[in-house]
């Protein structure tokens, strides 16, 4: 099994994430985007969406890192994809949740056009106001995940055991990192993400991750 994948991907982490943790055999392909890899061939015929990552399993060729985590749960019996019908239920809303209402705001219209050039719109105003939407946006959401998915003390996005959905938001909540987001004003959620960090592969998974979030201290940034 191969996964094609960089170490910067917020898409790619939560996968890289999930092989770590349970030690699933698989090899890491490197598609590179800083060098456009990804538009190029063999990758771009591979993946027609040209992006990562990408799972492929003796052939079988998957996208979407939430399709991806599923199959790995299903192929592999993890836990972290329960199959009582309710509980897997409550696994795929978070995920719905997280992959579509929040990563759209906070992730493309917060977070990368204020580091991204491609993401840059095509006036000033435009950009300013593409950053106000993502940022009334984010706080929206991140207010459901702190209040709502992580009130009541759970200790994970869909109650007291990790599941998928906690791997998904864990990569997409630390991009605000990148922008100096802490979540002060999200209590809960910092704490999830911290207790996300204790992962015994967090640190080897996310360290490119983490040194761009380094790089970038002390820069101004709009930020929830
Ligand atoms: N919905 C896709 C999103 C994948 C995605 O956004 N991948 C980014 C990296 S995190 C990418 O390949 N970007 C390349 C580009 O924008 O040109 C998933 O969840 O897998």
């Amino acid at each position: 099994m191969k996964l094609y994948s960089h170490p910067f991907s917020t898409a790619g982490r939560p996968v890289r994430l999930l092989i770590a943790e349970h030690g699933i055999a698989c090899e890491e392909v490197l598609v590179d985007l800083m060098q456009g890899a990804h538009h190029q061939e063999p990758y771009a015929s591979l993946n027609p969406g040209k992006m990562v990552p990408l799972l492929d399993d003796d052939g079988f060729r998957l996208t979407e890192s939430s399709a991806i985590l599923k199959y790995l749960a299903d192929k592999y019996d993890l836990p972290e994809y329960p199959k009582a019908l309710q509980a897997r239920a409550r696994v795929n809303e978070a995920m719905d949740f997280i992959n579509t209402q929040l990563y759209r705001d906070f992730g493309y219209g917060l977070v990368y056009p204020q580091l991204f050039p491609h993401h840059r719109r095509r006036t000033d105003e435009a950009h300013a106001a593409c950053i106000e939407w993502g940022q009334k946006g984010a706080q929206r959401w991140l207010r459901v995940l702190n209040d709502h998915y992580l009130g009541g003390g759970r200790q994970y996005l869909c109650g007291d055991q990790i599941s998928l959905a906690d791997y998904l938001g864990s990569g997409i909540v630390s991009i605000g990192e990148l922008v100096g987001c802490d979540f002060s004003d999200y209590p809960n959620l910092r704490a999830w993400l911290g207790r996300m960090k204790q992962l015994k592969s967090w640190a080897s998974v996310n360290a490119v991750f983490e040194g761009a979030v380094a790089g970038n201290k002390g820069k101004e940034f709009a930020r929830v």
